[in-house]
């Protein structure tokens, strides 16, 4: 029985030494140790032994039991040190690789005029509103004065869809909304989406306006003329002469269209002015008796001015883009130079 109990001991402890990876000590221990291992059977049995040999068996029994679990346990230690470190060595970062730099986008062309164009409106008091890119023909037409027969309506121009509804072709219904459920003042500027049928080099079937409205009970020519030239000298500089002619809207009486010294030439005549030495910026006008009556005011309590730009225009000139294109391809080689 001694010699077979330190045969086990030493078998085991070789097995334990060779082990290479933890799972092989789990199974040597539970083939050894476990329930039904080898050494639990040896020492089950050592009741049955005779008087003599039973305090023999069992004391070395127990002595190589320790003996074999403090082995298990120094080898466990080994081997999971050696895991670590192999995952280490495997896993290793090379800290002297260039690191991946984060791309960091920036605001669109169309985005950057925008902002400007709104921030110049919110110091003078104009809160930004939106509204859908669908409308109906009501407000897209007819409460802007604009009656059936009128070109602006003509299927070469809107996109109408199958229930009648239209893609709005200007941001005014937007402003027709907001009068229809705010009582003047109504001082607002719209920034949107708008669509024309209609493509080529300056011209693109989705592109961006921004209108203004102002309404109140006595809002006079003279607001309209002092808001917009304050608005074209912060947009183009304080040093360019601003013209207002005389223009028509069918939802503004009387109307104007509002021209800047020449971005390009300061007016002594190029090719981006057609040697007029002006650009055209603005349509404007003070809102239409009828388009009131159309939102429930009263045309004889308040007044208003209006007014709308194309914001791709102006991008345009500010940034001598020729080709309005270019704005939705999203090419980065144009986008990184703004
Ligand atoms: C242009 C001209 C304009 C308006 C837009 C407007 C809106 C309402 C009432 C009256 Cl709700 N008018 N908008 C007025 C005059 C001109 O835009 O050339 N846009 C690119």
């Amino acid at each position: 029985m001694e010699r077979r109990l330190l045969e086990l001991k030493e078998q085991t402890i070789r097995q334990i030494k060779q082990a290479a990876v933890l799972d092989e000590l789990e199974k040597i221990a539970v083939r050894v140790l476990g329930k039904k291992g080898e050494l639990t059977d040896i020492l089950k049995g050592v009741g049955k032994l005779s008087v003599a040999e039973r305090p023999v068996v069992g004391k070395i029994a127990n002595k190589i039991k320790t003996e074999i679990k403090r082995v298990m346990e120094e080898k466990k230690g080994k081997l999971g040190i050696e895991a670590r470190e192999k995952s280490l060595k495997d896993d290793v970062v090379d800290t002297s690789l260039p690191g991946k730099r984060s791309v960091i986008g920036r605001a669109h062309p169309l985005n950057i005029i925008t902002s400007e164009i709104v921030q110049i409106f919110s110091r003078l008091g104009f809160s930004v509103k939106e509204g859908p890119d669908i409308e109906d023909e009501y407000h897209n037409f007819e409460a802007l004065n604009i009656p059936a027969d009128h070109p602006a309506r003509d299927m070469h121009d809107t996109f109408y869809m199958k229930n009648g509804n239209v893609l709005r072709t200007h941001t005014s219904p937007a402003q027709i909304h907001i009068m229809k459920k705010t009582k003047p003042p109504v001082k607002i500027i719209v920034p949107g989406k708008v669509y024309r049928c209609d493509s080529d080099i300056t011209h693109s079937p989705v592109f961006h306006q921004i209108e203004g409205l102002f309404v109140d009970r006595s809002v006079s020519v003279a607001e309209l003329k002092g808001v917009l030239g304050f608005f074209l000298h912060e947009l183009f500089g304080h040093n360019k002469k601003i013209r207002f002619r005389p223009s028509y809207f069918p939802f503004t009486e009387p109307s104007t269209e509002v021209d800047v010294q020449c971005v390009k030439c300061d007016g002594s005549g190029c090719n981006l002015c057609k040697n007029t030495g002006w650009i055209e910026i603005l349509g404007a006008g003070m809102v239409n008796r009828n388009v009131f009556r159309s939102v429930g005011y009263d045309p004889d309590e308040v007044t208003g001015f209006a007014f709308g730009l194309g914001v791709e225009r102006i991008a345009m000139l500010q940034y001598e883009i020729h080709d309005i294109r270019l704005f939705y391809e999203n090419d980065l080689r144009f986008l990184k130079q703004f």
